[in-house]
């Protein structure tokens, strides 16, 4: 059970500025509590973060071809722009769940649109850092279920 956590545009910010938006936890800390909740479920985790569009492009393909499973991602502000991104998802056909810190539909109305909702298996945003973890639990179930049939 190979699960890819994939992180956009800032997030490495996270936790130094802006903590009424997006809270104050670390990138770090985030990844470790994924990590952890992934190995005691018995799954590896890895979680990529970029500011650049074209080395998460990659990052994607990639992930179709190294026995990745699953994938959470928070695409950030490319979520409202990235073509390019969303059509490396498609290309894979890996399964995701989109994540999102704050709830997008609260806040400014270019947030709104996304271009990964209607390819996901479904979208959690503004329960802050608990939805990458609710994203996770989804993922171990599905992959579990799997493995059974
Ligand atoms: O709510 C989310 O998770 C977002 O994906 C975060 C993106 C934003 O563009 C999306 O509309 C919603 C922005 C990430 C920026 O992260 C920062 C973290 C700390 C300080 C500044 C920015």
């Amino acid at each position: 059970m190979q699960i890819l956590v994939i992180h956009g545009p800032n997030l490495n910010l996270l936790g130094s500025r802006e903590p009424g938006v997006y809270g104050s936890r670390t990138l770090a800390q985030i990844d470790a509590d994924l990590t952890k909740m992934a190995a005691d479920a018995g799954a590896k985790l890895e979680s990529f973060q970029s500011n650049h569009e074209g080395a998460l492009v990659d990052r994607i393909q990639a992930a179709g071809r190294d026995g990745t499973a699953f994938v959470i991602i928070n695409p950030a502000a490319y979520t409202h722009t990235s073509v390019a991104m969303r059509d490396a998802l498609a290309a894979v056909g890996l399964p995701f769940v989109e994540v999102h810190l704050s709830n997008i539909h609260k806040r400014e109305a270019f947030r709104h649109h996304s271009f990964f909702s209607e390819l996901a298996e479904g979208v959690i945003c503004g329960l802050g850092p608990q939805g990458y973890l609710l994203a996770l639990q989804y993922a171990v179930a599905k992959l579990q279920a799997g493995q059974k049939q």
